[in-house]
């Protein structure tokens, strides 16, 4: 019993899997030229699900930093034109960031949980399947036999009447 309950639990773990696997994306954040200021966060703040990563690329002419305020993750110089590697941000909240060549520039990285229904990114025509095609289908089949029937009188109705 406990292996068919196991065993039952594998393919729906493999579905909350799959659809994680599908959230993930990474984000790309931009530092660009703003004068006076040395360099911006854009956009800022920027909103991701948990799960997912973002990446900085640096759009503006001199090199900038990506550095938690709290120590979370500091990607280190990104010169003019590179991009930091991904930062994955597992768990919900919002965290501050700013350039530790240029302390005055700070962002914001919002981190949302993810919805615990997976329901709106799926076809609703899985639904309907799973319910057996729900009363539609007793219904049309009953409508279909109705016509067959009656055209099967019409038919018997006008061999009665070339008869006569
Ligand atoms: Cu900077």
């Amino acid at each position: 019993m406990r292996r068919l309950v196991g065993l039952c639990l594998v393919p729906f773990a493999m579905l909350v899997l799959a659809s994680t696997a599908a959230w993930a994306a990474n984000s790309s954040a931009q530092i660009v030229n703003c004068p006076p200021a040395s360099g911006c966060f854009t956009p800022n703040p920027i909103q991701i699900k948990v799960g997912d990563s973002v990446s900085w690329m640096n759009s503006g002419s001199i090199t900038h930093t990506s550095t938690s305020d709290t120590g979370a993750w500091d990607t280190g110089p990104i010169a003019s034109g590179a991009t930091s590697s991904a930062v994955s941000f597992n768990t919900a909240g919002t965290f501050a960031y700013h350039c530790s060549i240029h302390p005055s520039m700070t962002g914001t990285v919002i981190v949302s949980a993810v919805a615990a229904t997976p329901a709106p990114t799926r076809p609703p025509v899985s639904r309907l399947a799973q319910g057996g095609g729900g009363p539609l289908l007793p219904v049309a089949a009953g409508l279909l036999l109705a016509g067959f029937g009656l055209l099967a009188l019409g038919n018997r109705r006008r061999h009665q009447s070339k008869r006569v």
